[in-house]
């Protein structure tokens, strides 16, 4: 069995080699795009297994995808490779458009040419839903992107319908909620959290001063899961009888500053908000170091230019229909979710 998944270096492609070299006897192929200074650091748990190979090739060439295909002629094809990060992308529409939409294209293209047998996953959003209508979200939800990146990810998710129906071809788009881990990158909120609480953890624990983390909107709220949960629904997906898509959630939503207080008490520091809007502040009390407790003690503090053009206020998704249908259902709570990015990230910390 031949595996390409795409975006490799990134958390979901990572985690989904990592799942599938330990369950499966297949060849997986990273596809990696040329960039200066790579980050491995992800892949470091099996870029010396022999049933693991690097390839290059990039969502927003054609000829290079077709290539694969065609080298490859893969069993499945996992597309995680995206710009995925939703605050970025009114800065670079037409690259995020070209590359979440018309590289999925590409990849069906490609199969539909060279291996129409094979089985494909385009990873869809609940950004798709963006400003939405009732909670919780499930598959009928319509379809209300909020930026760019939203915008993106629904139009995939109609070209894959679409390529599934015209030609047969075993396409599936998963709606997958917010998923983290200690694979995630620090632009994203739940990282920049858990590495801000581990600077500030280190810097008590040495009597040292330090800056608060800056934060945009605390009020989000997200239905976040652990990504290793996820990739295990997405294999799910890849193997029923007929393509069909689903939702991937935890089933419950807390706020972004619910993931700031429990962030600092799985390091034992406990906080307090003050002041509102743009001027509120969490402050850290009962601290006993000397040093620490004379000045003010910010852990966090709103910075605006974290703010977005337009948020997605409240996401909760509906994935009864995959637990009941294919078994699936999450391992890993949001507590023991929190609890491994911050120790993790205090454990690593230098
Ligand atoms: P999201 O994830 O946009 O939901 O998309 P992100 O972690 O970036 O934001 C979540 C929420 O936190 C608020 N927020 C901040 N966000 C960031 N990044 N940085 C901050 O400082 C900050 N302060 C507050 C945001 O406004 C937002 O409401 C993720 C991505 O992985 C997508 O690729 C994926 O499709 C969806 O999840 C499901």
């Amino acid at each position: 069995m031949k595996i390409i998944i795409t975006g490799i270096l990134g958390q979901d492609g990572a985690t989904m080699a990592e799942y599938l070299l330990k369950s499966t006897n297949a060849k997986i192929y990273g596809m990696m795009r040329r960039v200066s200074n790579p980050n491995f650091i992800n892949c470091s748990n099996f870029i010396n297994n022999e049933r693991f190979k690097f390839v290059y090739g990039d969502l927003s060439d054609s000829a290079s995808v077709d290539n694969l295909v065609r080298e490859i002629q893969p069993d499945y094809f996992i597309n995680f490779a995206a710009n995925s990060f939703v605050g970025v992308s009114w800065k670079m529409p037409e690259q995020v458009m070209d590359v979440n939409t018309l590289g999925v294209l590409r990849c069906l293209e490609a199969i539909k040419k060279f291996k129409p047998d094979c089985r494909f996953y385009s990873a869809g959003s609940s950004e798709e839903w963006g400003n939405v209508d009732y909670a919780p979200q499930d598959i009928k939800h319509p379809i209300k992107p909020r930026s760019p990146y939203g915008a993106s990810k629904a139009a995939a998710r109609h070209i894959v319908k679409v390529y599934r129906e015209s030609y047969n071809l075993y396409a599936v788009h998963g709606i997958l909620f917010n998923h983290e881990g200690t694979k995630r990158g620090e632009e994203f909120v739940t990282r920049k959290i858990s590495k801000g609480v581990a600077r500030i953890y280190h810097s008590i624990l040495n009597s040292k001063n330090f800056d608060p983390i800056e934060l945009g909107n605390l009020d989000a709220k997200r239905d976040w899961s652990d990504s290793r949960d996820f990739v295990e629904g997405v294999w799910l997906m890849l193997n029923q009888n007929q393509p069909k898509d689903y939702i991937l959630s935890s089933g419950k939503t807390h706020s972004i500053r619910e993931f700031v207080e429990k962030s600092f008490l799985c390091a034992g520091l406990e906080g307090f908000w003050e002041g509102s809007k743009e001027e509120e502040k969490y402050y850290l009390i009962g601290c006993t170091h000397e040093k620490i407790a004379k000045f003010e003690p910010c852990l966090v503090k709103i910075n605006k230019e974290f703010y977005r053009p337009a948020e997605v206020d409240l996401l909760l998704g509906d994935s009864s229909p995959i637990r009941q249908e294919l078994g699936w259902s999450p391992k890993i709570s949001f507590g023991e979710l929190v609890r491994s990015m911050v120790e993790f990230d205090i454990a690593n910390f230098s």
